[in-house]
């Protein structure tokens, strides 16, 4: 974890009006400063909702530690698995990641994910949308998970709970 004070001017930075916090466009201006321009609205929305442990729709100071984390342990993860550093996780990169963190999952899924998060149609996946892609990975399996009480990859579930499933991953 990097000092306290290092963090912090980095905060004061990021909070351009120095009103305290940080809002979605203070924090998708400062992550746009890196090779991804501009960083997906979605991914940032996506990250707020999951720091902002007060509800205030912003970030503070001590939320900020938290998801600075979260970014650079990403980001460390994401440059581990860009094997020829070329900035971006083309599908042979995808799919040895996400084998790593446990999935096993056929040519055919990672024909459409990739189809769905290369949004700039280059065969490859830029950080921003990687961390999406990730995130909506590990909530949906988890939302599986819940209803496969047995674990054996086979669930059945009513319209009701599959709608409510899917609205509860893309709702944030
Ligand atoms: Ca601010
Ligand atoms: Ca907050
Ligand atoms: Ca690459």
């Amino acid at each position: 974890m990097p000092n306290q004070g290092w963090l912090y001017d980095i905060f004061r930075r990021v909070d351009r009006d120095g009103s305290g916090a940080i809002n979605t466009n203070e924090l998708q201006s400062a992550l746009s400063n890196g090779t991804w321009k501009p960083f997906n609205p979605e991914t940032v929305r996506l990250m707020i909702g999951m720091f902002d442990r007060d509800h205030t729709g912003t970030i503070n100071f001590q939320e900020f530690q938290q998801l600075w984390k979260y970014v650079t342990d990403w980001l460390n993860c994401f440059r581990s698995f860009d094997r020829d550093n070329s900035g971006n996780i083309d599908k042979s990169e995808l799919q040895s990641a996400l084998t790593t963190f446990g999935y096993r999952l056929s040519e055919n899924f990672y024909n459409i994910v990739m189809r769905k998060f290369d949004r700039n149609n280059q065969n490859s996946i830029n950080f921003d949308d990687f961390i999406q892609l990730c995130v909506t990975l590990q909530q949906l399996t988890s939302a599986f998970r819940y209803h496969d009480t047995d674990q054996d990859g086979w669930i059945r579930i009513s319209y009701e709970e599959f709608l409510i499933l899917v609205f509860n991953v893309t709702s944030h």
